[in-house]
């Protein structure tokens, strides 16, 4: 049976880490909400977010396997590593990929705060000017402590350096690939020569793209492109050299 993603429909948003896994996997999956029918769409989403069930999540993504349903992105991802064999084998190193994940995860809330730093209620024509002053103080501090800790993560991994855990790809090299999707995308100036202060990400992140079942996945119309209603957004008045 497929596995039922459920994200806002039209962006990559949190549910692209998810999809990354999926796609390298070659797994089954159904979009939920970029579909219509029965059990399908935003409603469906809703319907389940709103039941009386005792496992609701309290936002998307989250996927559905059977009647067991898994949310937030860290979690989910712990749970199909193994099964998509996209995880250690190791049952400690599981556990160093899901810190690795759950850092990841803790990146991209700093990210979405460069927009939305006072209230996701909010606007973000209505928050710009503090927007500018976090924007410039997580290209000045956070960029690169975040990508110096993951660089550090490869160089160090007793299993290589192509690999954030273990000898081979797992679901956190996916991510990875799509932080640096999405930095670039939203901050190119800062981001602008990063590739030589990061080789082992900036390798893997090349690794990642021409991975045969990711770049079909990049070419095909699954692949939303970045907009300025996702996570990773470009607004040229946020974007400083670093
Ligand atoms: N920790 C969660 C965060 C989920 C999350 O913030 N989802 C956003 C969309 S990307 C949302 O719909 N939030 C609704 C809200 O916070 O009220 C994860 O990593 O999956």
């Amino acid at each position: 049976m497929s596995y039922q993603l459920y994200y806002w429909s039209g962006i990559q948003g949190r549910g692209e880490f998810v999809r990354l896994a999926l796609e390298e996997a070659g797994a089954e999956y159904i979009d939920i909400t970029r579909h219509e029918g029965a059990g399908m769409g935003t409603g469906a989403m809703l319907e389940i977010m709103n039941s009386d069930g005792s496992n609701i999540p309290f936002a998307p993504p989250f996927l559905k396997d059977g009647d067991l349903v898994v949310s937030h992105v860290a979690n989910i991802l712990f749970y199909l590593g193994p099964k998509l064999d996209l995880a250690p084998n190791d049952e400690g190193l599981r556990y160093v990929a899901n810190g690795l994940q759950l850092t990841i995860t803790d990146f991209v809330c700093e990210v979405h705060d460069t927009h939305h730093p006072i209230s996701t209620a909010l606007y973000y024509e209505d928050q710009i000017r503090e927007a500018k002053a976090r924007s410039a103080a997580f290209i000045k501090d956070r960029i690169p402590k975040y990508l110096g800790y993951f660089e550090r993560i490869l160089q160090q991994n007793p299993g290589g350096t192509k690999h954030a855990v273990g000898r081979n790809m797992s679901y956190v090299d996916l991510s990875l690939f799509q932080l640096i999707e999405g930095l670039n995308y939203a901050f190119p100036k800062a981001m602008k020569g990063y590739a030589d202060r990061y080789k082992a990400l900036a390798s893997l992140h090349a690794a990642v793209r021409s991975r045969p079942r990711i770049s079909a996945y990049l070419a095909s119309p699954r692949r939303l492109a970045f907009s300025e209603d996702g996570i990773f957004r470009h607004y040229p008045e946020l974007d400083l050299a670093g």
